[in-house]
């Protein structure tokens, strides 16, 4: 296809953009304006110039580390980039950010990434939200060389192909991971034949030729937007620079190499191929390059004046409000388990919102293999209800994308003790997306599944992992005790706009109690006070919520009254319910089934230690699990997880 002069002359001011805004940008790092780090996109502009210009402002893309470029070409303000890599309250995120987050949301520019090839789950995800809303928008995810050799890009580029998501998984192989040149590191005879074991199109271009990438890239852009799914595209290039702005490392390149490559220069290229097919004149290119310049001066004074955040913008920034909602009148209504508690809240929010959509493995067909999500995929389809594959880094990723592009995923994970694969996502990706991009976005996004022991399935299948995430500013952390909470706790969640990790006790999920039938919400943050008592505060959570009310009984019958308060939300934490209760009791034990080292417990007693020490009237004593994996064997399980009696033997030890 033969394009017109405009969109030549676009290609070539597009290239010469990026190229003069990082070396102005290497410039300002020297000069000490720029700080942290940065990492130059020149030499291989001609790869974003080419892709980006086959997209429209609807379409997606995903940057990496070395970003700029990427949103450059995608339309982004060179003021606002500049402002943000100073640093400054105008830049993109506000100053929250910097160089490697730079995101543009109102361009669909999901943002750039400081962990290599995180993007490529998320910018999975957004294909899917274009996908399920039926848009013919399409996006590219860039990836370089080195992250072509992580999980997630071969977990994505199966999810995509399997769903035949409208994606293009864009490598820019500029031939090294920092040091380390792919041949050392990547097996196989290029990146993109990796795409035949998917079945999928796989193209190696010239990277450093405009013209062709465009072509290749408008090929798989035609084929997303048709709905036949993703495209693998290889665009083989080379950083003139060195990795980072901040790296001063000892060579790893021949000077012969480097030379090599920069008489390849795609702006030089495309220069001469205009001027020699008389599609330009040389006069109009320095025309061209000096509008740029004239534009990047401005950008670098509109970041110099630019003021500096504040620490109340960064704080605010964290979190999205939580809704204000009331709970219902009366708790009364039919008995119901907790999974049919939460399989009812989910039927009503999907009822309601057709945002909100589940994934995970095995929810649809069967159901859940507790259960929770039975009957959804009968009542609302397969494109709402999706079984995923073994590849939880990749559907949480895809998540958090498809919460980034405006959805509402619910996205369970099997045995909570698989988190663990999706770590990145979750605490790289999803709770600091709104901060990093300087407090405006949402993520609305719930990661749901069992977790806790009691029923024999070891050290891999039984952890309690609160702790890990409360620790993570960004995420809120819920955890239900009852029916009745589980229910209103997760219409809750679902409809937040933080991500939210809920977490169901597994040997909770055949408990019985009552639930009201019509929907309602509980406010994230409110505790739950399970049982009055005016001597020792009893704060106790999932599991060991019955077994503390039951504890509380036995001590009544000694003329000891305790108060057992249930938090429901770790993540906001109603602390002011608690530090009330201990002000009146002056004892306060803490029951949870996580490991007692380093678990919430912890938290809460330096809290009120820190708070309320002076009403104490005995020490704080956490009862928990012991600090051992959980065992297979069932008497030793018993003894590992805490017990009625030991949370009242606690109890007796603070009154005593
Ligand atoms: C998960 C992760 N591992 C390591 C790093 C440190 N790191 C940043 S960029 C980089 C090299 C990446 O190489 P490549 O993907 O080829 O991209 P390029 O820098 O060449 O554009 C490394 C090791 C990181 N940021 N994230
Ligand atoms: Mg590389």
């Amino acid at each position: 296809m033969t394009l017109s002069g405009d969109a030549l002359e676009s290609l070539y001011t597009t290239m010469v953009r990026i190229r003069r805004f990082d070396e102005k940008t290497t410039e300002l790092f020297s000069a000490g304006l720029v700080k942290g780090t940065a990492h130059s996109y020149v030499g291989e502009e001609a790869v974003a110039a080419g892709a980006c210009a086959n997209l429209r402002e609807g379409d997606y893309i995903v940057g990496t580390h070395r970003g700029h470029g990427h949103c450059i070409a995608k339309g982004a303000r060179v003021d606002r980039m500049m402002a943000e890599l100073m640093g400054r309250a105008d830049g993109y995120c506000r100053g929250l950010g910097g160089s490697m987050h730079i995101a543009a949301l109102d361009l669909n520019i999901l943002g750039c990434n400081g962990i290599v090839a995180a993007g490529l789950p998320i910018g999975t995800g957004a294909a899917l939200a274009a996908k399920l809303r039926k848009t013919d928008n399409v996006v590219v995810a860039f990836f370089g060389d080195g992250g072509a050799n992580q999980g997630v890009v071969h977990e994505a580029l199966n999810l995509a192909a399997v769903w035949k998501l409208p994606a293009i998984y864009l490598c820019e192989n500029n031939q090294y991971a920092l040091s380390t040149a792919t041949g050392r590191t990547t097996a196989g005879d290029s990146i993109a034949a990796r795409a035949a074991a998917y079945g999928i199109p796989g193209v190696r271009v010239d990277g450093n030729d405009v013209l062709a990438v465009y072509e290749t890239v408008r090929t798989a852009v035609a084929r997303a937007r048709r709905g036949e799914g993703p495209t693998l595209v290889e665009a083989v290039t080379y950083r003139w620079g060195g990795h980072s702005m901040r790296a001063n490392l000892p060579e790893y390149r021949t000077k012969e190499e480097e030379r090599e490559w920069m008489e390849r220069d795609p702006i030089a290229r495309l220069g001469s191929h205009l001027v020699d097919g008389k599609r330009a004149t040389p006069v109009r290119l320095k025309e061209l390059a000096e509008s740029v310049e004239l534009e990047l001066d401005r950008a670098v004074e509109f970041a110099k004046s630019s003021p500096e955040p504040t620490v109340e913008l960064m704080e605010a920034s964290v979190y999205a409000p939580h809704a204000e909602v009331s709970e219902p009148a009366t708790r009364a209504g039919r008995e119901l388990t907790m999974a049919e508690a939460l399989n009812e809240a989910l039927q009503s929010e999907m009822q309601r919102d057709e945002r909100v959509f589940v994934m995970g493995e095995d929810v649809g067909l069967i159901g859940g293999i507790f259960g929770v999500t039975r009957g959804l995929r009968e009542r609302f389809g397969e494109d709402r209800v999706r079984d995923t594959p073994i590849s939880e880094a990749t559907f949480v990723g895809a998540g958090v994308g498809a919460a980034i592009a405006g959805l509402r995923p619910v996205v369970e994970i099997q045995i909570f003790d698989f988190v663990a694969l999706t770590m990145d996502q979750l605490v790289n990706q999803a709770a600091k997306f709104r901060y990093m991009l300087g407090g405006r976005p949402t993520v609305p996004l719930v990661i749901r599944g069992p977790q806790g022991g009691g029923i024999r399935l070891a050290a891999q299948h039984s952890q309690s992992l609160e702790a890990w995430f409360a620790h993570v500013p960004g995420l809120v952390v819920v955890a239900p005790a009852t029916p009745y909470d589980a229910k209103g706790l997760l219409v809750s969640a679902i409809r937040d706009d933080n991500p939210v990790i809920f977490l169901e006790h597994k040997a909770l999920y055949a408990t019985k109690g009552a639930v009201p039938e019509a929907p309602y919400a509980i406010p994230l943050g409110k505790a739950d006070v399970k049982r009055a008592g005016t001597d020792v505060t009893l704060v106790a959570t999932q599991a060991m919520v019955s077994r503390a009310l039951a504890a509380a009984g036995d001590l009544e019958k000694d003329g000891v009254s305790v108060e057992v308060i249930d938090p429901r939300t770790l993540v906001p934490l109603d602390e002011a319910t608690i530090l009330a209760s201990v002000a009146r009791t002056g004892r306060l034990v803490i029951a949870h089934e996580a490991v007692k080292r380093g678990g919430w417990g912890a938290e809460l007693a330096a809290l009120v230690a820190e708070r309320a020490l002076d009403v104490l009237d005995a020490p704080i004593v956490r009862v928990a699990a012991r600090n051992v994996p959980m065992p297979y064997n069932d008497s030793l399980e018993r003894a590992t997880i805490p017990s009625q009696q030991d949370i009242a033997a606690a109890l007796r030890g603070v009154v005593a």
